[in-house]
């Protein structure tokens, strides 16, 4: 074990310095659980154990931990280049990384915008449509839409168009002139649904009712995550996306993807708009983009979005950026993760193992507690029934059970969420769905 697992293996968090990020931070540290070494498919604890890892980091490694090929382009660039400027400067590798991201993306994606997060990635998207709407002359569409129970990461544009209510309630009115459509969560008509159920193309018609109340020609755009993450993986039913396409393009609202999650082959495609076969006008990534090795985002954008601002007066087109839009080591480790998926096949490789992930995990089905299994691509849910007044509490003790057990999986309110790097082998599935049903076994 080196040094600094044996530190925070010994020492007591209960006064750690460190404010964790969505934790329930007493509970956490009155007994932590600490990760101190990861490759591939697995972590080791900092006392030595070895733990499967069911949720690629959260929900970023999508290549498994620690590879090669990544490290090393890391620790090439961070000893060749630290930091450059990309305000008025340039480096060839943010020109290089960009060309091979819209080298994988849908045709017509022709242009990147760098962030350093998923949050940010929503707020620039956000903002791309606004001010393109203005370029384009149409500056009364002030409006966002976003999709109850939608995550788009915490920053103020992200979090009110999204529709998590704990992620809202403590922070204030937000951004003005924001609307939300219904979700497409129905458990009554479609739960242990295969893949995307059935019933539900509908709800898209829940964006009428938006632009009849806010008429249309005041709505900039629509965000919704193609399959929602955070919220327990919500799968869109078959028909809806197509929908909400068409209602978009009717009304002249830009259709926002957020692929934060869905991008880089979760959904056994490069993008799920690849998968579902429904372009948006923009679409937001991070997490996988570098494999979860150093932060970074970006927003993809049509080509003709992009020509819109190139058409104003010669001069700064978009006043947005970030200290490290296009940092050089990420991009360093974006480039070689991108290598290390092509070498691999990992962008597709999840069709194969789609069938068997759906079934190990539709199995569950029946047993303890369990009232929904959903799944697409490599990321599915399992929604246990919460104990009476205590919700979430039968979740997080399957969480714990099975992390003691050996499996690291994602919980959210009482469902249980798995996203296995895209690496995952099929009896490695076997075990995570395994030990799964032996902890909601011993669960009361
Ligand atoms: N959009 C989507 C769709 C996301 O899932 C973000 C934006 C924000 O990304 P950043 O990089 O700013 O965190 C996300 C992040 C979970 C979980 O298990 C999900 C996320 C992050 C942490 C945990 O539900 N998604």
């Amino acid at each position: 074990m080196n040094k600094r697992a044996e530190f925070a293996g010994k020492a007591g968090l209960e006064h750690s310095a460190f404010w964790m990020p969505y934790t329930a931070n007493r509970q956490f540290k009155r007994s932590p659980r600490l990760l101190a070494r990861a490759e591939g498919m697995y972590y080791w604890t900092a006392d030595g154990r070895q733990v499967l890892d069911a949720q690629a980091g959260l929900w970023c490694v999508n290549a498994g931990h620690c590879r090669p090929k990544i490290v090393a382009a890391i620790q090439k660039q961070a000893a060749e280049m630290d930091f450059a400027p990309t305000f008025n400067m340039g480096h060839p590798i943010a020109f290089e990384f960009a060309e091979r991201l819209v080298g994988i993306a849908p045709e017509r994606f022709s242009r990147v915008f760098f962030t350093n997060s998923g949050s940010e990635s929503a707020d620039t998207a956000l903002k791309i449509a606004l001010a393109y709407q203005r370029a384009r002359g149409e500056g009364q569409r002030i409006r966002l839409i976003g999709r109850e129970r939608g995550y788009h990461g915490v920053n103020f544009g992200g979090m009110a168009v999204g529709g998590i209510p704990a992620n809202r309630k403590a922070f204030g009115p937000g951004v003005a002139g924001v609307d939300h459509i219904r979700h497409t969560h129905d458990l009554a008509k479609n739960a242990f649904s295969k893949g995307q159920p059935q019933l539900g193309a509908e709800f898209a018609d829940d964006l009428e009712r938006v632009c009849t109340l806010h008429d249309p020609s005041t709505i900039a755009a629509v965000i919704v995550e193609p399959v929602a993450g955070s919220a327990g993986v919500l799968v869109p039913p078959q028909g809806y996306l197509q929908r909400l396409r068409e209602i978009c393009t009717k009304h002249g609202i830009l259709l926002i993807f957020d692929e934060v999650i869905t991008g880089f082959g979760r959904l056994g495609q490069p993008f799920a708009a690849q998968r579902f076969n429904v372009l948006p006008d923009l679409f937001t990534t991070a997490k996988g983009m570098t494999n979860g090795a150093v932060p970074m985002g970006a927003v993809f954008v049509k080509d003709s979005i992009y020509d819109a601002f190139m058409d104003a007066p010669e001069g700064i087109e978009l006043f947005h950026g970030y200290t490290y839009s296009g940092h050089p080591l990420a991009c360093a480790a974006g480039i070689a993760t991108l290598d290390t998926y092509a070498d691999e096949g990992l962008l597709t490789r999840g069709q194969s193992l789609e069938k068997h992930f759906e079934d190990c995990m539709h199995a569950l089905k029946g047993s303890r507690h369990v009232i929904d299994v959903r799944n697409c691509g490599l990321m599915g849910a399992v929604e246990l029934e919460p104990r009476a007044g205590k919700p979430g509490a039968r979740a997080y003790e399957t969480f714990l059970k099975a992390f003691e057990a050996g499996v690291l999986m994602r919980w959210t309110g009482d469902t249980l969420a798995f996203s296995p790097p895209l690496i995952v082998e099929k009896a490695q599935i076997e075990r995570i769905f395994e030990v799964v049903r032996t902890a909601l076994a011993s669960v009361g």
